[in-house]
């Protein structure tokens, strides 16, 4: 037990040797001198000039001028957390990776989610796939699998990427929109390139909007390898299982978290490990044996595709904690430096030619971004094994190689350092068999682009279909070409007949019988236009229930936070009814008090306010508790703001319980028509509004809520 905390803390460890506190420190100047004044200049008098003279006034403003580092090109806005992996058994019989086969490792980990589209400073809740990358400090070496939030990528080739970046992007002459597809630039590349559909409807689901990056699942996308000590490889798709359950909040709500607060996930994620919360992670691997490759209706190579889980189940094969908040996010979050190709002995690459490609971007991009082949370096990037080899020198080089040797083989210094032997741990690439001619072409095999997005579609539940009809009409609604709009219903109607009807009556226009030109413009000038269109749409399975959010059952209302709305003179026996209860269950109860400071109960004690009405929305909570206490309600009535918080709660599908004279005011809102709505509890006991909040939404009620005008 003691050797495994020391695993899990190696990390942790590392880190320490340049963690500086200033606690009970002098200040001093970079150079080391102590500092006796850090807020005047040196100057020619009281009144007089600046002088160039004053190195220490040149350090600090230097240093700040510097402060800023290009923000990642895609995926700029993160958040980050340190935590550990350990493996439930060993996969022996398909990788030889020491983290799939030691059980009594504890592999520290450091994970960054993100949006990809926004910059640095773009807010939280966004329509946008999420980044879910993992770096794991391995014993062999660092392992990165850096992943997204859903299982499918937009392209199918490495070369489109500027292309899809750049139409998602805010369109070039003004700068607009930030961290929003919803702009012609995206629609009119989406709408010439069909293998992005895919991607597309799931950007338009609820996956897009996760309540907390904690209830998100993880997909490494890309099929890899997993190779064993006798050398035989294995195909596996890998992913991440959240054990909270996958969870979104509304688009109405998501629009409104933007302003009520544009840190969301960040805060969530940071509070709920703060709070001794762990988020954790199941990883699942869909494992194919080589000889299957061909075995099914798409190709394992095209990242446009998902292998159902009902035709290859997830295995479960271990559990990720994220337990540590950084210390500093510059150091730690914004220096983090993922690369795909970060693999260790028993994984391996496929040619798919998405993945092909990122083998080269992300050393590129670090170049750029954090300035030096030396970023590995960085103590949030060094491995926590040993690292020699013959590479000298580049800016801020912090190693200091002893010895007069940097190249191999050397007889100076003793042949060191030495290479591995495979037997050793020394790596080698999977040796696969490649008898081909040279072309620039995409394989025929990669040109069902109707087929998946169709069966995505078709799996969903019912409310969640209708938020990916409300979602295309919305985006498509902010377009202002007709063609592009025109474009995108007639491939809708490819997808889902009923999908396309729905979104072409709320945008008021007619699906076309036909696009003009070919749907998907030829692939190379040279090509064959024919050959890149969409292929038919096949029927290879009706549904995948995994595909629906709802497939995951998460149990219980650990982390959710829920506001408890008072006004002075509140029921202390309704407010201790329900704390306790749902404390006990892990969850927050706060309290959004008509007045900031402390709000008074019934029996005259004072409570501190955790958040004064005016200054939170009903968007930041799961659930809302409003007890009785005749001066309370009196207070809250007289408040149009307090009203708008129970009808948004209502709206949003929230539950909602109601005690004594906390009805009259609930009856002065919308909630008169939804008082035997399941989530609603009057005068209940907790362990019925447990219940109600376990459901996260009632989206029973949704149909009804969404006339609520709030
Ligand atoms: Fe990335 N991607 N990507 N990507 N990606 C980057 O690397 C790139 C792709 C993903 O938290 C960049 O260090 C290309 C797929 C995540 O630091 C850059 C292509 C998937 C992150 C880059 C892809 C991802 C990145 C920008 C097409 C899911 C954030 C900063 C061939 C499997 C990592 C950086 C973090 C970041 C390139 C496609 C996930 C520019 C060229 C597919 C989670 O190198």
């Amino acid at each position: 037990m003691k050797e495994d905390k020391k695993k899990a803390s190696k990390k942790a460890d590392d880190l320490q040797k340049n963690i500086s506190d200033a606690e009970g420190k002098t200040m001093t100047t970079n150079q080391g001198l102590k500092v006796n004044d850090t807020n005047n200049s040196l100057k020619a008098g009281e009144r007089g000039a600046t002088l160039l003279e004053d190195f220490i006034l040149r350090e600090k403003i230097t240093h700040f001028d510097h402060e800023r580092i290009p923000e990642r090109i895609v995926h700029a806005r993160g958040s980050g957390a340190h935590g550990y992996f350990e493996l439930y058994e060993s996969q022996e019989e398909i990788t030889k990776a020491g983290i799939f086969t030691d059980t009594s490792r504890k592999t520290p980990v450091f994970v960054r989610f993100s949006t990809v589209a926004g910059s640095k400073g773009s807010a939280d809740m966004a329509r946008d796939v999420r980044g879910f990358a993992t770096k794991f400090y391995t014993e062999e070496g660092i392992f990165d699998l850096v992943g997204n939030n859903m299982p499918i990528f937009f392209i199918q080739d490495a070369m489109k990427f500027p292309d899809l970046i750049h139409s998602v992007k805010p369109e070039p002459d003004r700068e607009i929109p930030q961290a929003a597809s919803a702009h012609d630039t995206f629609y009119d590349f989406i709408s010439h390139t069909t293998e992005t559909l895919h991607n597309q409807i799931w950007v338009m689901s609820d996956r897009a909007i996760p309540r907390s990056l904690r209830m998100m699942e993880g997909f490494g996308i890309h099929t890899f390898r997993l190779v064993n000590a006798e050398g035989k490889s294995h195909f596996v798709k890998f992913h991440w299982k959240p054990l909270l359950g996958v969870k979104s909040v509304t688009w109405d709500e998501a629009v409104k978290m933007h302003g009520a607060d544009s840190d969301f996930h960040r805060r969530d994620l940071w509070d709920a490990i703060e709070a001794g919360q762990f988020p954790e992670w199941e990883l699942g691997l869909q494992v194919v044996p080589e000889e299957d490759e061909h075995k099914f209706d798409f190709d394992l190579l095209d990242p446009t595709k998902l292998i159902p889980e009902e035709m290859v189940p997830v295995k479960r094969i271990g559990k990720m904690t994220l337990n540590r908040n950084p210390d500093n996010f510059f150091a730690e979050t914004e220096q983090v430096a993922f690369h795909p190709g970060h693999i260790v002995p028993g994984i391996d690459f496929t040619n798919d030619p998405l993945l092909q490609g990122r083998l080269f971007s992300y050393t590129d991009t670090q170049l750029s971004r954090l300035g030096s082949p030396n970023f590995h370096e960085l103590p949030i990037n060094r491995p926590v094994n040993e690292v020699h080899n013959n590479q000298r020198d580049a800016q801020m080089r912090m190693t200091v190689n002893k010895g007069k040797t940097a190249y191999f083989p050397n007889s100076i210094g003793g042949g060191c350092p030495h290479l591995a032997k495979i037997a050793e741990g020394g790596f080698s690439s999977y040796e696969e068999r490649i008898d081909a001619k040279k072309i620039r072409e995409r394989s025929e095999s990669f040109n069902d682009h109707f087929s998946q997005p169709a069966l995505f579609y078709r799996s969903l539940k019912e409310h969640e279909q209708e938020h990916v009809i409300q979602a295309y009409s919305f985006e498509l609604g902010k377009c202002t070409y007709d063609h592009i709009k025109e474009r995108m219903l007639w491939i809708l109607q490819q997808i889902d007949e009923n999908l396309a009807k729905k979104v072409a009556e709320n945008l008021g226009m007619e699906i076309p019988k036909e696009v003009e030109g070919p749907v998907n413009q030829a692939i190379g000038a040279d090509a064959d236009v024919k050959k890149h269109q969409p292929g038919p749409k096949k029927m290879y399975l009706d549904k995948s229930e995994a595909l629906s959010q709802e497939h995951l059952p998460s149990e219980g209302i650990a982390t959710r936070k829920i506001a408890m709305l008072v006004g002075d003179g509140f029921s202390e026996s309704d407010y201790n009814k329900m704390k306790k209860p749902l404390e006990e269950a892990g969850a927050m109860l706060e309290i959004v008090g008509v007045h900031g400071g402390t709000i008074k109960c019934d029996k005259g004690d004072s409570h501190k306010v955790d958040h004064a009405l005016m200054t939170t929305e009903s968007v930041l909570f799961d659930a809302l508790y409003i007890p009785g206490g005749k001066e309370s309600i009196a207070a809250l009535m007289k408040q149009a703001k307090a009203k708008k918080f129970v009808n948004e709660a209502l709206k949003h599908c929230k539950a909602i319980a109601v005690d004594a004279e906390g009805e009259k005011f609930f009856d002065a809102t919308y909630g008169k028509d939804f008082k035997d709505d399941e989530a609603v509890c009057i005068n209940a006991q907790a362990k019925k509004f447990i219940k109600a909040i376990s459901m996260h939404r009632n989206w029973k009620r949704e149909k009804a809520a969404m006339d609520i005008p709030a």
